[in-house]
């Protein structure tokens, strides 16, 4: 498709994506949100893992790190996340709780936001190992020194 006249096409470049469900149909809510992630560049393992926060009875969550190459804005890529959520049934209850399916901006290359509706890099991003565990094997370049001794339950389970 041709740009419309004077508008600059912005370049692709690396965004980094941490998907998470720990309600419904676990696997199904990740796998429907994959599929609609575009310039997909790779998929970690899936992680079984403790919940970190939230209300004490949660069951465990799936989660994943994505990397994808896209000139998605940073809002609109935030709209997608939402939008992702939304297709999945996600009901917005209470902090840190029970989820069909959290999609989060962990990480986009040369670009750093700092708004009420968006914080990147995801400011918690390097204090949980169900982020970190998937993170170092599709962007192990953003993994800080001593990331090993971050403590939590994570276990690779089957894939999608
Ligand atoms: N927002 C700001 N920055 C971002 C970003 N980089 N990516 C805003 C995505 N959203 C961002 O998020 C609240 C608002 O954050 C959004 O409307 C968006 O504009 P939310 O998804 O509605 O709420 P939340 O996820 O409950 O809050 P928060 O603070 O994003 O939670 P966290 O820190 O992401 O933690 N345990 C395990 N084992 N696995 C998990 O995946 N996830 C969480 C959520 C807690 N415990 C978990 C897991
Ligand atoms: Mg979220």
């Amino acid at each position: 498709m041709t740009p419309p006249a004077g508008a600059e096409p912005r370049p692709e470049r690396r965004v980094v994506l941490a998907l998470g469900s720990n309600l419904g149909d676990r696997r199904r809510h990740l796998r429907e949100a994959l599929a609609s992630i575009p310039g997909v560049t790779a998929v970690s393992q899936v992680y079984e893992t403790d919940p970190v926060g939230g209300p004490d009875r949660q069951g465990p969550y799936l989660n994943l790190v994505v990397t994808a190459r896209t000139p998605l804005g940073a809002h609109q890529l935030l709209g997608l996340c939402h939008r992702l959520e939304s297709a999945a049934g996600r009901v917005r209850s209470e902090r840190w709780g029970p989820r069909t399916l959290d999609v989060d901006i962990l990480w986009i290359d040369g670009e750093t936001w700092d708004q009420p509706d968006l914080v990147v890099p995801h400011p918690r991003m390097f204090e949980r190992r169900f982020v970190l565990a998937p993170l170092a094997e599709v962007a192990p370049d953003l993994l800080p020194a001593g990331w090993e001794r971050v403590s939590g339950r994570v276990e690779v389970v089957a894939g999608l």
